[in-house]
């Protein structure tokens, strides 16, 4: 069969799975970002617009949602496990692996596993597995299902769509977006989603200290191989320091994928590591590839993690001297 078939053919099973199926558990990965929680939302309001029986669940440290996807939790979130996991299909949602996933019995325990991703090395971890790499994001699959499964768009639905939509695509500036990306746009505001409010929610109203954290962190880049490696590295004094939250350093990636002669940017962040992983600090570490052919999410699983083409992360215990003379040899093998 080729890709396209094999492709075609995980859309109709998941398409069945979706219709045929009672009982649902969504699910998304860890420190969700927006195409995380829209397409969670949008993926449960669409089995809940289907008469299912759907609990969305979600990890107790990633509850409150940050401040900019509050008003997206138009469906119950909760932490506690459904009894009857057994009996439920688990839907995954933008989850490129399974320890990205961080409610450990649904990776064992749930009746099957659906996995709906648009990472291109999402390790096809599920029963059933929709992954398409062309779609912008996760929330392009789904909206394409709404569609598929004549659920007409509700407003909220819509709203949800519309973040994970605006929020993977850059507003509509990276690589990953097409015709389709603006399609479903115009679809979504014809669902009558106001794409003001949206902007003025996710990148605006932005809170003192993550401007203040973004000063630090521009003040410490570093450019290296010649300008064609532009890194920075925000510690655990800067958010102290500056009282931003681990979420404030978003957007400061995007300040040094623009900066001329940039092939590769990279922001590592010092996060306090989960209890389970032992006491200390670990780094995170985001990486962009400003589309010179660099593809970084080869260097991203180098590292340990993954992600695109154009945009990839891993977590690491390296120190910065170390982990800059990682990306430069890595940068190096990239040419
Ligand atoms: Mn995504």
């Amino acid at each position: 069969m080729s890709t396209a078939d094999v492709q075609r053919d995980a859309r109709d099973t998941v398409l069945h799975i979706l219709r045929t199926e009672q009982r649902f558990v969504t699910v998304t990965h860890e420190h969700p970002d927006g195409d995380a929680i829209g397409s969670l939302v949008a993926a449960t309001r669409l089995l809940q617009a289907m008469g299912k029986d759907v609990v969305a669940v979600v990890a107790p440290g990633d509850l409150p949602l940050s401040r900019e996807y509050l008003a997206l939790a138009t469906v119950d979130l909760v932490t506690a496990i459904p009894e009857d996991l057994a009996d439920r299909t688990a839907v995954f949602l933008d989850c490129g692996t399974l320890d990205r996933m961080p409610v450990g019995p649904i990776r064992t325990d749930a009746q099957r596993i659906v996995n709906i991703d648009h990472h291109h090395d999402n390790t096809r971890f599920g029963d059933v597995d929709f992954v398409d790499s062309v779609a912008s994001s996760t929330v392009e699959i789904l909206w394409g299902m709404f569609h598929d499964l004549d659920v007409p768009l509700d407003l909220d639905s819509a709203k949800a769509l519309y973040v994970g939509l605006v929020t993977d695509t850059g507003q509509f500036m990276y690589e990953n977006t097409g015709e389709s990306a603006h399609r479903m746009a115009a679809d979504l505001l014809h669902a009558g989603v106001d794409p003001f409010p949206v902007y003025r929610t996710l990148y605006e109203g932005v809170p003192w200290a993550k401007l203040a954290l973004l000063g630090r962190a521009i003040e410490r880049v570093r450019r290296e191989e010649d300008g064609q490696l532009t890194f920075t590295l925000v510690r655990r004094a800067d958010y102290e320091a500056t009282g931003a939250e681990d979420t404030d350093s978003e957007g400061i990636i995007d300040h040094l994928r623009a900066v001329s002669g940039t092939r590769l940017a990279a922001v590592a962040r010092e996060v306090v590591a989960d209890p389970g992983d032992g006491p200390g600090v670990r780094t995170k570490v985001s990486l962009r590839s400003s589309g010179s052919g660099i593809d970084v999410s080869a260097i991203a699983r180098a590292g340990g993690g993954g992600g695109h083409p154009q945009a990839a992360g891993f977590t690491t215990d390296m120190g910065e001297e170390e982990l800059v003379q990682f990306l430069r040899s890595r940068l190096r093998d990239a040419r």
